[in-house]
């Protein structure tokens, strides 16, 4: 029993500074102490050590076609991505810990590639499926699905050649969503053209959460034997409890259904990687809202490793 805490303090794939100090907050409040006192060995990874964060963040005029700061980006996923295709080999279970959601293109290819036939469910308000050519705002964080699924990949920035040299992509049925309830009209397009199953915030008040997680499961994984990697973006998650988000979006999961979600994959004995991401003390107004925000952060990771109430 193993994890390796990778560092994402990454801020490149959206335009609002202070989530790159997410990681650093968690760590700070106790994350590692948690996680040893759940019997797990722990270590941590920090993959983008030594980059130079001041000139990347300088580079504003780093822009392809509609995508901006491709060259930061992809240089960071990249990393990202070695650390975690490290963990899979190694069998350390990876905690990627953000930064913005753009990393996502990367734990969830180093588990695809990793564990071919994996499912991956990805807890957010917003489905991060726009192609280089679908966004509207440029922001990479809102594309990591569409890349790490290869989609529109002859428009990509030229500076994603790791991606484009991997030998798994993402496959359409093997990801989920959970909490969707922002989603863009091209993003929504895709969805459907390529018959993602996807659980809206609209499902969850339908069918309840404990049924969403189970046709969830199933879709990804319809054996119920393979691993699972689930990308939680804290917006997911009700601004009531998450705050400290870049993009918060009301009528959200509650507290206890976000936790929920996580409980039970990681009682489906299938979990294999889990990110935490969007986290950015910077956006609080009161310390009331970082503190909620990274408690929730908190009791995600704390769920994930099999914390049980009783
Ligand atoms: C929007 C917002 N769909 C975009 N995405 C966000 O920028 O592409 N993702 N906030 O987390
Ligand atoms: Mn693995
Ligand atoms: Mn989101
Ligand atoms: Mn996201």
């Amino acid at each position: 029993k193993h994890v390796t805490v990778i560092k994402a303090p990454f801020s490149g794939g959206q335009g609002k500074s202070g989530v790159e100090d997410g990681p650093e907050q968690l760590l700070k409040s106790g994350l590692l102490h948690q996680i040893e006192s759940l019997g797990w060995e722990c270590s941590v990874a920090d993959p983008l050590e030594g980059l130079d964060s001041a000139k990347m963040k300088a580079n504003v005029e780093d822009v392809y076609e509609r995508c901006k700061r491709p060259q930061m980006v992809s240089e960071c996923c990249e990393r990202i991505y070695k650390a975690v295709e490290t963990c899979h080999q190694q069998g350390s279970f990876p905690l990627t810990v953000g930064g913005d959601h753009s990393i996502g293109m990367s734990t969830i290819t180093a588990f695809v590639n990793a564990h071919p036939n994996g499912g991956i469910i990805w807890v957010d308000a917003h489905a991060d499926i726009n192609t280089s050519s679908t966004t509207c705002s440029g922001n990479l964080h809102g594309c990591p699905v569409a890349f790490a699924m290869g989609l529109d990949r002859k428009n990509w920035p030229p500076q994603f050649k790791w991606l484009d040299a991997l030998k798994t992509l993402v496959k359409p049925e093997q990801i989920t969503y959970i909490g969707l309830r922002d989603v863009d009209a091209g993003e929504k397009k895709i969805l459907r053209d390529l018959g993602i199953k996807a659980f809206s915030m609209y499902h969850v008040d339908k069918y309840g959460i404990n049924e969403v997680v189970r046709m969830a499961m199933e879709a990804v994984n319809p054996s119920g034997e393979n691993p699972i990697h689930l990308s939680y973006d804290v917006d997911g998650i009700d601004p009531l409890y998450v705050a400290a988000t870049g993009t918060p979006v009301r009528g959200g999961l509650t507290l206890r259904e976000g936790l929920f979600i996580v409980e039970e994959v990681a009682n489906s004995g299938n979990l294999a990687g889990l990110d935490i991401v969007e986290v950015n003390p910077s956006l609080a107004t009161t310390d009331i809202h970082i503190v909620d925000t990274v408690n929730t952060g908190l009791s995600i990771a704390k769920c994930a490793l099999g914390d049980t109430i009783l």
